[in-house]
């Protein structure tokens, strides 16, 4: 069976962007595949953030996997941090990355661009040598992700493709897999920015209230034509919201065209809230049970042990061919 791998930083509430990205299409990879996901808590570092916070939301982040579906029997669950093998292989792996090719990464340039020079941590501008080393170490194959972290996955391949031209073959080349439908969810307030946990504006929070994210639908920004068509260059809102709607229905965008034929943009939002709501409820329900049942702690405890066998195994590889002791 291949290896997916994936993961979320806990860096602030979830959202529907993280939900339709990643969240929603986990579950399935648990079943035709030996799945690993993760909470990217050492990612969560790379912006300031309060420690407390961060336990939460690293907390919640546990109980959201679980709530979206994922069966901890099928699916190893564990935190970042409490496998040091990450940290380790980043370290080795930061000396086969140039800094040309960590300075061209778009997260990298839209992260630091609001920030002074000295002001921007080493661990941002590395970012995508740990993940690589996130991936790497569990020999994943496939890696579902959204299409902002397509360049990173790419990354990740150049530099096990150049590892093992030194070494031979010892790293596993890994894929991205995007989803064909919502691999871009954007911000309802500004639909040519992608929707952020860091945007409350913009974004739907996966606990958030569900009378506000009815009124923020439909008060989504779109634009003054009436046809509801996916054209994501002239109508980028609607466009938006139609990948929303068919990405929780699960239908084809032309299907939402077609339903949606002759009907005003009000009927449509309405239509795209009713969809939001009744699946936000359902997840929050499942949440609030997780939550109450006290599983969450037990299951990364579990979780950390069983990836923290296969990521030595990787580790002791690599430590090997680059002429470290074991
Ligand atoms: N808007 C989005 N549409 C589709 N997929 C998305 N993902 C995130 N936003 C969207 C996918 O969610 C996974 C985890 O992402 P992450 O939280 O680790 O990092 P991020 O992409 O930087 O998320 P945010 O929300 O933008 O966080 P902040 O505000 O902290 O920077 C990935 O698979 C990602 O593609």
């Amino acid at each position: 069976m291949a290896r997916v791998l994936s993961g979320i930083k806990p860096t602030g509430t979830l959202t529907l962007g993280n939900y339709i990205g990643a969240l929603k299409r986990f579950p399935a990879f648990q079943t035709l595949h030996n799945s690993f996901i993760f909470i990217a808590d050492l990612h969560a570092l790379t912006l300031p953030i309060d420690p407390e916070v961060l336990k939460k939301n690293a907390f919640d982040l546990a109980a959201f996997y679980l709530a979206a579906g994922l069966d901890p029997e099928k699916t190893t669950l564990f935190l970042q941090s409490q496998v040091s093998a990450h940290a380790e292989l980043n370290t080795i792996l930061t000396n086969y990355a140039y800094m040309g090719e960590m300075a061209r990464m778009t997260q990298f340039k839209e992260k630091s661009e609001a920030k002074k020079e000295q002001a921007i941590g080493l661990g941002l501008f590395t970012y995508p040598v740990l993940m690589a080393a996130d991936i790497l170490l569990y020999d994943a194959e496939i890696v579902p992700v959204g299409e902002d972290q397509r360049q990173h996955v790419e990354l990740t391949r150049d530099l096990a493709q150049r590892f093992n031209h030194r070494y031979g073959d010892v790293l596993v080349m890994p894929k991205a897999e995007l989803s064909k439908v919502g691999a871009r969810v954007m911000s309802l307030s500004d639909p040519t920015k992608k929707m952020s946990k860091s945007d409350p504006k913009g974004n739907i929070e996966l606990s958030e209230d569900l009378a506000s994210v009815r009124k923020k639908i439909m008060s989504a920004v779109t634009d003054s034509d009436t046809i509801v068509r996916y054209d994501v260059a002239q109508k980028p809102g609607i466009s938006n919201l139609m990948t929303i709607y068919a990405s929780l229905k699960e239908i084809s965008l032309e299907n939402v065209e077609k339903t949606f034929a002759g009907q005003t943009y009000g009927m449509f939002k309405k239509a795209v809230a009713d969809v939001v709501c009744e699946e936000l409820q359902q997840l929050q329900e499942r949440y609030q049970s997780i939550v109450a049942s006290g599983l969450v702690h037990h299951v990364l405890k579990q979780g950390a042990q069983r990836a923290q066998s296969i990521a030595n195994a990787t580790l002791q590889r690599v430590k090997a061919a680059v002429g470290l002791w074991l």
